[in-house]
């Protein structure tokens, strides 16, 4: 394919948007800006091949291709303007990193012949980037874009996946190359596949375990590599535990599924996880969320025994000294996994103990609440289908839908293993656009929501009929949890005045209403199921319920 010049060349915004579409993009996420008009300008011209969904913050912005790189496997790709519009987008670009996601954010520079001046919006973005990305850099000459992209797409994709930004001075997007040039090819990951002696050995530690577990995370999955890992698990005998917010990397139903490990992981998983005498860790880097602050697994060195597959090499051997470390591709991993045969059966009573301790936790316990989170919950997954696309960004919130939502296919969650608050919103917004025949929920708590709220526009703009349920306990719980624990009853910064939710929802053109009790809660879903719009459903919970396992007044008596 070459892109045919004309009145004396090709212009450098026409060159970078054929170079995106010889990377097969068919959407990009943008807030506009006057540093890249040429970029505009040649959307316009492919519009029927490339949708640009404009958004109203570039956090949202940068969440939305985040999240079309997770569901997808191909990076997200993201305009922004300069300065301003960069430092928005920041937040999505550590969330990609964190979470292994590729993405490419493009973001318009000033022109070359005033660089280094602090013109307006100027900000050096290679340095301000490069903690933040796997890489960031500059476009200097416009015969070199399609080489810039085709990198870019290929670095996002390359072993641990991961965020890639480059910038592009307003000379390089006006700018003309002479003759017919070519977009470049489509980039193709080339997965890393294991060492066969790594693998005989991998077996021979996992038949000698007894209470082998297998723990799953991290970038490069898809339903096939899920589906590797449940086989080798049930033939193996290997328990399965996800990391921090990957548990529909294999289907939770699966008699090998053992929990997740988070933030306030719950204690029998937690105790499983130290009575295992093997841990194999497929993909994760098992981070500090995961690892309870490095507390169930410690590093450098490991008491329990460990096999760590991982696709970048340099992960390998930096936090834990595994006993076995393997450099390769999970994907790739897992399949050669699943071919293994056993040298003989074990049945294991420890594995079936944990897996009634699992499907034990799904039931919530009675806690005498007008509106139960967990049983709102239990009903939404009762009634959706299995393979709802379920969001979410930070706060205590979130405990409820990861313990209560057992996740089926992969890539039904859309969670940033960040933290990041705000990420929900944007995220549902993507995949509803990604994938209009899925059901698509976004959960947020009153602070998470108003990080990112705005993107409701956006919902109603494309038509993305997503739910939202904003859980309202009226303050920022997850930083009051802590404060209660630390300093009780000195509440300072974590209370919030907050709108109302439903009518803010109507303002934007959405189906909103408000549920105070959990007897009006199924007929409000089935009418938020039933309009025509997106909707959503503010939920008015009590704050003294503050987690999953705890209350506020436990908090305060705990430190007495
Ligand atoms: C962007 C961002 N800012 C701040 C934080 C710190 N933080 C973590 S959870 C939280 C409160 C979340 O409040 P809300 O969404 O209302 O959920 P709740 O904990 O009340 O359920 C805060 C402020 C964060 N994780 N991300
Ligand atoms: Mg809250």
């Amino acid at each position: 394919m070459t892109v045919k010049s004309a009145n004396g060349g090709t212009r450098g915004g026409d060159l970078l948007v054929s170079s995106l579409r010889a990377q097969g993009v068919d959407r990009v996420f943008c807030v506009p800006g006057e540093s890249y008009l040429p970029v505009l300008d040649a959307l316009h011209d492919v519009r029927e091949e490339i949708e640009l969904v404009v958004c109203r913050q570039e956090g949202g912005a940068a969440n939305m291709a985040d999240a079309y790189g997770k569901l997808t496997g191909r990076p997200g790709v993201c305009f922004v303007t300069r300065g301003p519009g960069a430092t928005n987008a920041s937040i999505g670009v550590h969330t990609a990193f964190q979470d292994s996601t590729p993405m490419v954010l493009f973001v318009g520079q000033v022109g070359s012949d005033i660089k280094d001046r602090e013109g307006f919006q100027e900000v050096d973005f290679r340095a301000m980037f490069s903690p933040l990305a796997k890489w960031a850099a500059e476009i200097s000459d416009p015969a070199r874009i399609p080489e810039y992209v085709h990198r870019a797409f290929q670095t996002a994709m390359a072993g641990r996946p991961g965020p890639v930004v480059l910038a592009l001075p307003e000379d390089v997007l006006s700018g003309l190359v002479a003759g017919d040039v070519s977009p470049g090819k489509r980039a193709q990951p080339v997965p890393a596949a294991p060492l066969g002696d790594r693998i005989a050995r991998l077996q021979e530690m996992v038949e000698a375990a007894e209470r082998p577990l297998m723990i799953v995370g991290g970038g490069g999955w898809s339903q096939e590599a899920g589906r590797a890992a449940e086989i080798f698990a049930e033939r193996f005998g290997v328990g399965i535990v996800a990391s921090l917010r990957c548990q529909d990397y294999v289907s939770n139903s699966h008699s090998h599924y053992i929990g997740h490990l988070a933030i306030g992981a719950d204690p029998k998983l937690v105790k499983r996880l130290k009575e295992a005498d093997l841990l194999l860790v497929l993909g994760s880097r098992l981070g500090e969320m995961t690892t309870a602050g490095y507390t169930l697994v410690q590093p450098p060195q490991p008491s329990v025994k460990m096999i760590h597959v991982y696709p970048d090499p340099e992960e390998l051997g930096r936090v834990y000294q595994a006993d076995l470390p393997i450099n390769a591709a999970t994907g790739e991993t897992a399949k050669v996994l699943s071919e293994l045969t056993p040298r003989g059966k074990k049945e294991s009573a420890w594995l079936s103990e944990c897996r009634a301790d699992y499907e034990a936790s799904l039931q919530p316990p009675q806690r005498g609440l007008k509106l139960d989170l967990a049983e709102v919950i239990v009903k939404m997954r009762a009634r959706l289908p299995a393979d709802t696309v379920v969001t979410n960004g930070a706060g205590n919130y979130t405990g409820w839908v990861h313990v209560y939502w057992p996740f089926e296919t992969y890539r039904s969650q859309l969670a940033p293993t960040s933290g990041a608050m705000g990420y929900g919103v944007p995220a549902a917004v993507a995949a509803k656009l990604t994938f209009p025949e899925r059901m698509v929920v976004a959960f947020a708590g009153d602070g998470c929501f108003l990080m990112n709220g705005q993107e409701l526009a956006t919902a109603i703009q494309y038509n993305a009929k997503v739910l939202f349920i904003v859980v309202n306990n009226g303050m920022y719980g997850t930083i009051r949890m802590h404060q209660e624990r630390d300093f009780p009853h000195r509440i300072s910064g974590t209370d919030l005045v907050n709108p109302d939710f439903a009518a803010l929802a109507r303002a934007y053109g959405l189906h909103g209403e408000q549920v105070e009790a959990i007897e009006d809660f199924e007929a409000a879903l089935e009418r938020a199921l039933a309009a025509d719009t997106a909707a959503l459903i503010e939920l008015k919970v009590d704050p003294e319920a503050i987690s999953v396992r705890s209350t506020i007044t436990k908090l305060r008596e705990a430190k007495r």
